[in-house]
């Protein structure tokens, strides 16, 4: 088998290589303009058109009558395009009709809703239109893919720069398209979370979900319990110091990921999950006994005492501190894999604390076990199960669904990045089964969950957890290549998904990987270009 991979892909290298020396000579902007259907997600609709816009040194970005926030997105391009380019590329106020036009608003925006744009590139001049900068900002990362991979260097480069001729309208099937980081089993800090959310912000992904507490590590200061982050943050799996964020710290992830136009999501996971908690305040022990800390990789031994006020006191001081300092609405409540709560307490525990989330004013988010207690109105669920998962659980979450419960789907053998790609893969677990690329593309949000309203799904997400991840590289190994078949999954239209036109757009992107020092897996299912 292994065998056979090789052979395979030393084959599709060589065609590939033979297919350029077979070539008829072709213009300049004929090869190097990416085909504006080319790009990842997938967008809405493409029409292709004549000619080619070429950036070059005398282009302008123009941001006609723009707010401070169109600029901002407009020095955000810039700031991308001028080290490879080379090319000074100012952003100006003044009216034209030539170069890279930002434009909020206008006939072009309509009816693509708050994160879609309209692409029009031509001769003279690419203008992205929106009705939101969100929209722009979202155009912006197309324009960015429309352009060779090397505009991704940070020295400069040889060019041309030419985006094909034609027009894409665009917008997202889904508003919640998100990535989680498991920043409790191994703590990473704001660099590499600014890190990650730039690569999200590439493939349109909108919400950073942050797991902020877990047996390991509570990552998140809380001043009315200090304890917290000072002890419960300071290790993590395989020992070492941890780290956790400070509140300023945590605030300027939100600014990053907000100039991103990503939204945070905290998840303080409970009852269970929460040794971490429970080793830094005794009272919040049954026993009274504060454990220690731990740093293996076990689930479900610990919990919250669900008889004690203690516990309500806590909860109501962490997530009122939490709420606060969060913009977004929702807030992420745990709940899985409270295997030491009793049903009765853990259906107890969540009538308490989903109206805690309300009188905080947030929206709660819950792993699926929560639509085995009694979702709050208007609360979320979160699906994280696997073909192995029982059918009377699956059916408790159809049920939620159909009485008003909406999903967040993440199941764990499809969009979990941190499960093995094959059995050689030197990273990651593999208890959801091996996940390969197409298995994390092949299927379809709109109907994974038969039975249950395709309008209850609110969208996707993929996790990573980080019991054997450390490190920003190892991040990068398991979320690239499939991250980006989970963002198409939550942005393009369903009608266009195809394993194999995707694998073909998806290769393309791995010399941009290599030009941002991206190391991706290089799994055989995907036709890469030779290096
Ligand atoms: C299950 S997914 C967990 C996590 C683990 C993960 C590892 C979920 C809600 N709980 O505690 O880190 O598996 O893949």
């Amino acid at each position: 088998m292994r065998r056979r991979r090789l052979l395979c892909s030393l084959l599709l290298v060589a065609a590939a290589g033979m297919g350029t020396a077979a070539a008829p000579p072709r213009s300049a902007a004929a090869d190097a303009a990416t085909p504006l259907d080319q790009v990842v997600p997938a967008p809405a609709s493409v029409r292709p058109g004549k000619g080619a816009y070429t950036v070059s040194d005398r282009t302008l970005i123009r941001v006609p009558g723009a707010s401070a926030e169109v600029k901002r997105v407009a020095e955000y391009l810039a700031g991308l395009l001028r080290p490879a380019t080379g090319f000074a590329l100012p952003v100006t106020t003044k009216e034209g009709k030539d170069g890279i036009v930002l434009r909020l608003g206008g006939r072009d925006a309509k009816g693509l809703g708050s994160e879609g744009y309209r692409l029009r590139s031509a001769g003279r001049s690419v203008t992205i239109s929106a009705t939101r900068p969100a929209g722009l900002f979202h155009g912006v990362q197309t324009l960015r893919q429309l352009l060779p991979a090397a505009v991704e260097r940070n020295t400069a480069q040889p060019g041309p720069w030419q985006v094909a001729g034609g027009t894409i309208a665009d917008s997202p099937r889904y508003g919640y398209r998100a990535a989680m980081v498991d920043v409790s089993r191994h703590f990473f800090g704001v660099d590499k979370l600014k890190r990650y959310i730039d690569q999200l912000a590439l493939y349109k992904i909108n919400t950073l979900h942050l797991h902020l507490s877990d047996d390991q590590g509570w990552r998140i200061a809380i001043a009315s319990r200090p304890e917290l982050a000072s002890h419960g943050g300071s290790t993590q799996v395989g020992g070492g110091s941890g780290g956790y964020y400070t509140k300023d710290d945590y605030r300027e992830i939100i600014r990053y990921a907000a100039s991103r136009y990503l939204t945070v999501v905290p998840e303080i996971d409970m009852p269970g999950h929460t040794n971490a908690a429970l080793s830094s305040y005794a009272e919040l022990n049954c026993d009274g006994k504060a454990p220690p800390l731990y740093t293996g990789t076990d689930v479900g031994f610990s919990s919250l005492c669900v008889p004690k006020k203690e516990t309500y006191d806590f909860i109501d001081d962490v997530i009122r501190e939490v709420a606060a300092m969060t913009p977004g609405r929702y807030l992420h409540i745990g709940g899985d894999e409270a295997h030491s709560t009793s049903h009765e307490d853990y259906v107890t525990f969540m009538d308490k604390v989903q109206p805690v989330v309300a009188k905080y004013g947030k929206t709660a988010i819950g792993w699926h076990q929560l639509t085995g207690a009694h979702p709050a109105k208007g609360a979320v669920a979160q699906y994280w199960g696997y073909d192995a998962t029982g059918a009377d659980e699956r059916q408790q979450v159809v049920d939620a669904a159909k009485n008003g419960t909406r999903l967040i789907l993440s199941p764990a053998d499809r969009s979990y990045l941190d499960m093995k790609y094959d059995k050689n893969s030197p990273l990651g677990l593999a208890w959801a089964g091996y996940v390969s690329v197409q298995r994390s593309y092949d299927w379809d949000p709109g109907s994974y969950l038969s039975g249950a309203p395709a309008d209850s799904v609110m969208g996707v997400e993929a996790p990573i957890w980080s019991e054997t991840l450390s490190t920003s590289a190892h991040i990068e190994y398991m979320a690239f290549p499939r991250l980006p078949g989970v963002a198409e999954l939550g942005w393009s239209p369903a009608a266009g998904h195809d394993w194999g036109r995707y694998k073909a757009r998806l290769a393309a992107q791995g010399p941009r990987w290599d030009a941002l020092g991206i190391g991706y897996y290089r799994s055989p299912e995907v036709p890469w270009p030779a290096r």
